[in-house]
C-alpha cells in the first residue's frame, strides 16, 4: 500500500491534497485520530500556504472552462457526481463514522443520502433558475446569473460531507470553482468526495481539497485575492476571524455559525410529542448547530414533562458509534469533551441542579490528554452522558453560549410574552421549535421568534428549496434554493437599446 493511502474499514482513502486534479503530497502531515477509539486513520496532509497558493491557482485556471459549459452539461456532470455517492454509500457511511463518531445507522439511512441528494437538487435547481427579461421602453433589460469564480468553502466535523456538498453543489452547479478544507478532526470524506468527482467526469481543477489545519491552509484560502466567494460552517471566533479577513479584498462571505435554540413547550402541547423533541436534541451528542438545546416550558406542565424527559433521556443507550442500538456516540475530540465538561461544571458550581447526566468530575479518562485525543479515546472517554440541567439563570454561561454537547437546560415561564422574551434573550438566532396544541398560539409566537428556521410540533424537517441560516451571532446570509444561487453568483442586468444593430 502507497504511503498516501490509509485504509479506513477496508476502504482506501488517499491523504493527500487533491489539486487540479492531481493528488499532492505535504511536507508535513498530522495524524488523523478515530474518536471511537483513539486508533490512528491516518497521516493527512498538512496544508500550508504554497498549497492554498496551488489550489486557488488551479480553480482560477479552470474556471474560464466550467463557466462557460452549458449548465446542461454542468448539471449532468453533477448528477454523475450524485450517482457516485450512491454507489459508495456504504463505504462514505463508514468511514465518515470511524472519522467523526455519528451514528453508523444515521449516517446509511439518513446523512450520505441526502449528500447525493444535495447534487441532485442543485443540478436540477439549476435548470429552473429564472432568467428573467423585461421591456423598458422599448429597451430590453436581461438579467443573467453569473458564476463568481474561485469559491473557498471551509467546513466542520459535526456533519462533514452533508455540509461540504450542501455548499459545493450548488457553487458548482453555478459555474464556479471550489476549494474544499474540510476540518482537521475529520478530513476523510472529502477526499473520498474527490475520487468520485474524478470518476464522474468533473474536469481537473474545478473541485479542490486541501487538508490542514484552519489557522495554517483555511487562513490563507481566506486570504487570497483571487478568490471569489468564503462560505463557512463553524464557531463564531473563527467567523469573525475570516470575515475580517475576507474584508481586506471585499470577498462576501457566508457564515453559518452556532447556536442556542429553544424549544418552547407549551401547556397545551401534546407532552409525549415535545419530550420526543426535546429527546432528539441529544442526536450526534448534542454536536448539531440546530440543536435546540434550552428547553423552556410552562409551569403547570414543567414536572411532568420533567419526569418524561428524564426518564427517556436516562435510558438512551451511549456507546459505539457503528452498533445499531446506540443512540449516542462519542464526542469528536478530548478539546471538545474537555470544553462540554467545563460548561457543564461551572453551571453545576454557578447552582445548577443535575436531573440526569452530568460528568462524574475530575475522573475521566480525557481529561488530561493533552495531546491527539489518542489515550482517551482508547479508554473510551469520550462518551458523555446525555445531560440535563435545571436551576439555571438566563444571564448564566450554560444558558447562554452555544456547549455543542449532549446538555439540555430546562426553565420554566408562566406567560407566553415570557416564553418569547425567554427564547430570543441571547446572541443567537438560529433555530426555535415550540411545541403547542393552539393554532394561533403557534402563529403568535413564530411571528415573534428571533430564528433562521422555527419548527412547530416537528423539528429538523429540512428542504432544499427553503433558505437556511441564522441572524445574530449564527451567522450572515442564507443558504438554500435559490438563494445558494445568490451567494455564489454575480447577478447581471444586461440592457440593450431597440437598435443600433448594423447586421
Ligand atoms: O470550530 P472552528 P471548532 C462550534 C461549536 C464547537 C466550536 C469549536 O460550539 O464547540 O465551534 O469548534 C477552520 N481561517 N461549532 O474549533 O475553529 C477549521 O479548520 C480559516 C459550530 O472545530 O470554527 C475547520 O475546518 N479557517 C458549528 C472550520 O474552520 C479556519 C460546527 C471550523 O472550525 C480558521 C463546528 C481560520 N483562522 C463548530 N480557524 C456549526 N455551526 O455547526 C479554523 N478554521
Amino acid at each position: 500500500m502507497s504511503e498516501h493511502l490509509t485504509t479506513v474499514a477496508s476502504v482506501a482513502v488517499d491523504t493527500r491534497h487533491f489539486i487540479g486534479g492531481e493528488r499532492v503530497a505535504a511536507t508535513e502531515t498530522f495524524t488523523d485520530v478515530s474518536p471511537i477509539d483513539g486508533s490512528s486513520l491516518g497521516e493527512i496532509a498538512r496544508g500550508t500556504g504554497t498549497d492554498a497558493g496551488a489550489a486557488v491557482a488551479a480553480a482560477r485556471a479552470a474556471f474560464p472552462g466550467w463557466a462557460a459549459t452549458p449548465p446542461a452539461e454542468r448539471a449532468r456532470l453533477l448528477e454523475a457526481v450524485a450517482e457516485g455517492v450512491e454507489k459508495r454509500l456504504e463505504e462514505l457511511a463508514v468511514v465518515e463514522t470511524h472519522d467523526n463518531g455519528a451514528l453508523l445507522r444515521s449516517h446509511r439511512r439518513g446523512v450520505m443520502p441526502r449528500v447525493a441528494h444535495n447534487f441532485r437538487f442543485f443540478a436540477d435547481r439549476l435548470l429552473k433558475l429564472g432568467h428573467e427579461d423585461f421591456a423598458t421602453r422599448g429597451h430590453t433589460q436581461h438579467v443573467s446569473w453569473d458564476p463568481a469564480g474561485p469559491c473557498v468553502l471551509i467546513t466542520p466535523w459535526n456533519a462533514p460531507l452533508l455540509l461540504a456538498t450542501w455548499k459545493a453543489a450548488p457553487a458548482l452547479a453555478a459555474g464556479n470553482t471550489v476549494i474544499l478544507k474540510p476540518s482537521e478532526w475529520s478530513p476523510l470524506t472529502a477526499s473520498l468526495l474527490a475520487d468520485i468527482a474524478t470518476a464522474a467526469g468533473l474536469p481537473p481543477g474545478v473541485l479542490n481539497v486541501v487538508q490542514g489545519y484552519g489557522p495554517e491552509v483555511g487562513a490563507a484560502l481566506v486570504a487570497h485575492p483571487d478568490v471569489r466567494r468564503v462560505s463557512f460552517t463553524g464557531s463564531v471566533p473563527t467567523a469573525k476571524r475570516i470575515a475580517a479577513s475576507a474584508a481586506a479584498h471585499l470577498t462576501p462571505v457566508s457564515l453559518e455559525l452556532g447556536g442556542k435554540s429553544p424549544l418552547l413547550v407549551f401547556a397545551d402541547a401534546d407532552l409525549d410529542l415535545a419530550v420526543d423533541l426535546a429527546l432528539e436534541q441529544y442526536d450526534n451528542a448534542g454536536q448539531v448547530c440546530l440543536a435546540a438545546t434550552r428547553v423552556l416550558v410552562e409551569r403547570p406542565v414543567a414536572g411532568e414533562f420533567t419526569r418524561r424527559l428524564a426518564g427517556r433521556a436516562a435510558r438512551l443507550r451511549q456507546g459505539d458509534p457503528r452498533d445499531p442500538a446506540t443512540d449516542l456516540g462519542p464526542l469528536i475530540h478530548p478539546r471538545q469533551l474537555e470544553k462540554v465538561d467545563g460548561f457543564v461544571r461551572r453551571a453545576l458550581a454557578a447552582g445548577a441542579r443535575t436531573v440526569v447526566g452530568g460528568h462524574p468530575s475530575a475522573d475521566h479518562p480525557g481529561g488530561d490528554d493533552p495531546g491527539d485525543g489518542r489515550d482517551a479515546a482508547r479508554e473510551g472517554g469520550l462518551y458523555y452522558p446525555p445531560t440535563l440541567l435545571t436551576d439555571v439563570a438566563q444571564d448564566s454561561e450554560i444558558v447562554q453560549e452555544e456547549v455543542f454537547g449532549p446538555v439540555l437546560t430546562l426553565q420554566t415561564f408562566t406567560t407566553e410574552d415570557e416564553a418569547v422574551h425567554l427564547a430570543n434573550d441571547t446572541r443567537f438566532g438560529l433555530a426555535a421549535t415550540v411545541a403547542t396544541g393552539d393554532h394561533e398560539r403557534a402563529r403568535r409566537v413564530t411571528a415573534r421568534l428571533v430564528a433562521g428556521t422555527v419548527w412547530v410540533n416537528c423539528f429538523y424537517v429540512r428542504d432544499l428549496r427553503a433558505p437556511f441560516g441564522g441572524s445574530r451571532h449564527s451567522g450572515i446570509g442564507r443558504e438554500g434554493g435559490d438563494w445558494s444561487f445568490d451567494f455564489y453568483c454575480d447577478l447581471k442586468t444586461t440592457v440593450t437599446a431597440p437598435n443600433g444593430w448594423t447586421d
